[in-house]
């Protein structure tokens, strides 16, 4: 039987750069949960009988918000919901999914990097028909509806035992519970050469993947290990857990110092990665180099050929605009399109659909291709590892002769965790009651030549999206970019992205710290950061 609950509206639902993240305890009110998720359906049209993928990254309260879900897509109509089995299911993977098998549209829980536990974070975001994130529109409406709800709908009965494979139903509704792996493990195998990669392998090639006790350790195992041949325990922390372990499933320089540590040493591997909570985010370690976000996607760019699945060339590449610009020297050399987005992976759909481009990627540390509409971290290892096959040479000589043939955009985003939203707010809006009259000004060796407050229009449905990130570029186009985090739960990130290009390849070994100085140096200088934010230093450097 369909039950119709009363309840009250919350006024924070607001979803952010990647769906609605909070604290736990604050999901764990009264309805919280419900409310939003029958707040996504208000905001669909739905004619009744759709197909709904539900999933998640395995944190804590995965379960709990699974088996709600389930009851209020059985109260809300759908024919069918497809869920991972124990509610995993990578981003990806969901994405791969919704497009596979139809679905108008599909629940992810997660909060990604940020860590987890009874008081860490969680999250709910829906993705749409195509498998991406859902765009700004449909984000603003389930947000209006959340603000006068005054019912949901839920199947009465408990949902069913989602720890066991198959099929059974919950009112006239299918719930078919599935192996969280097979389809996405199969779809890889489609896209790249395990051939070669397993030959690689075989000759001792060795690789370390670090699935941070977050949703990736069974793909991991399933594809390095089962596919492709890689002694069982070059997959660490492959246990997903509640809390990941206690650890912040971020991978980054702070959260896997442990990983880069052991790609630094003299007998270390030849290769390492890591994934994040969801399964999304990559990080490429060559021996002795870490390899940045922007430069991955550069490489990936020049190099995506090598692998079957785009063989024939892609068609263009985008990139958020506080990406460096490390992929558009590929773009303009080889002559294919590129785009400059707000950040958020939502906004590459349309461009990814329309065929414009096949690449995408962000300084965060996401990127992926037009085989879902999501980052993807084990495609990037993927295509990593099946370039490295195709050349035979270590990472850190591809990027090397990487940087030689397009020059080298040195790149460092400065993180300021947790800081005071009135101070940030404030130090935003200070620096947007500036960007009129920055042209011309002179800070050390370093001219302004433009100053703006980034605004993307969509070329594809012509949506418009004002206040994207504030951009002092100088003459020769270093630049400073300014923005809030849109994933944080507490206080305000900011975050900070400075760039300079350097063609002489005599001076591609600089370490960036000391290729950036000057730049550094001015972005506290023009933003004021040290006196707004009372921090000497930031809390991250990646
Ligand atoms: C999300 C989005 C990304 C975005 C990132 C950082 O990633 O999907 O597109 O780049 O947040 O956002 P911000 O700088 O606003 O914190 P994820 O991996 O958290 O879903």
């Amino acid at each position: 039987m369909i039950e119709t609950i009363t309840t009250t509206p919350y006024d924070d639902q607001q979803p952010g750069t990647s769906g609605l993240r909070k604290k736990v305890p604050h999901f764990q009110q009264p309805n919280y949960a419900a409310n939003f998720i029958q707040s996504i359906f208000d905001a669909l049209p739905l004619d009744g009988g759709e197909t709904l993928v539900i999933g998640g990254d395995g944190r804590y309260y995965n379960r709990e918000v699974i088996l709600m879900a389930i009851r209020l897509a059985a109260g809300n109509g759908y024919g069918r919901v497809i869920v991972g089995k124990d509610g995993i299911l990578s981003t990806p993977a969901a994405s791969n999914l919704i497009r596979q098998r139809k679905a108008s549209g599909g629940i992810i829980l997660s909060a990604s990097h940020n860590p987890g536990g009874p008081k860490g974070d969680f999250g709910i975001k829906y993705n749409v028909g195509n498998g991406g994130p859902a765009p700004e529109r449909v984000t603003s409406a389930i947000f209006e509806k959340s603000k006068t709800i005054s019912r949901y709908r839920v199947w009465t009965t408990p949902a069913p035992d989602i720890s066991k494979l198959g099929e059974t139903k919950l009112g006239d509704m299918i719930v078919e519970v599935i192996d969280p792996v097979a389809d996405y493990a199969a779809l890889m195998e489609t896209l790249f050469d395990f051939e070669k990669i397993r030959a690689l392998i075989a000759l001792g090639f060795r690789l370390r993947f670090d699935a941070m006790h977050a949703v990736t350790g069974p793909y991991a195992r399933e594809i390095f290990v089962n596919r492709l041949g890689a002694p069982a325990d070059c997959v660490v922390n492959a246990e997903p857990k509640e809390d990941f372990g206690g650890g912040h499933p971020d991978p980054n320089a702070v959260h896997a110092a442990d990983l880069i540590a052991r790609l630094m040493a003299e007998d270390g591997p030849d290769f390492g990665a890591a994934s994040d909570g969801d399964g999304d985010r990559n990080l490429i370690v060559g021996k002795g180099i870490v390899v940045s976000p922007s430069d991955s996607l550069a490489v990936l760019a020049a190099n995506a050929h090598l692998a079957p699945a785009y063989a024939k060339g892609i068609a263009g590449v985008a990139r958020s605009m506080p990406t460096s610009q490390a992929a558009d020297r590929v773009a303009q050399k080889r002559g294919i399109g590129i785009y400059e987005t707000p950040t958020g992976w939502k906004f590459f759909g349309n461009l990814l659909d329309a065929g414009k481009v096949t690449i995408c990627g962000e300084e965060s540390a996401g990127t992926g291709s037009d085989h879902v509409r999501e980052k993807d971290g084990v495609w990037a290892v993927l295509l990593w590892l099946n370039v490295l096959a195709e050349r035979r040479e270590s990472v850190a000589a591809i990027l090397e002769k990487h940087w030689a043939e397009f020059g080298r955009n040195f790149y460092q985003r400065h993180d300021y965790e947790e800081i005071d939203s009135k101070a940030a707010n404030g130090l935003m809006e200070s620096l947007r009651d500036r960007l009129a009259s920055m042209a011309g000004q002179r800070f050390g060796t370093l001219v302004v030549s433009e100053a703006d407050d980034f605004s993307y229009q969509d070329p594809i449905d012509g949506s418009i999206a004002t206040s994207q990130g504030v951009r002092i570029v100088f003459s020769g186009g270093s630049r400073i970019v300014y923005r809030l985090s849109g994933t944080g739960t507490k206080g305000a990130t900011l975050r900070v992205y400075i760039e300079r290009f350097e063609a002489d390849p005599a001076k591609h070994s600089l370490p960036p710290e000391e290729a950036l100085k000057e730049l550094i140096d001015t972005a506290d200088v023009i933003g004021e950061i040290k006196k707004r934010t009372a921090r000497s230093e930031p809390d991250v450097v990646t």
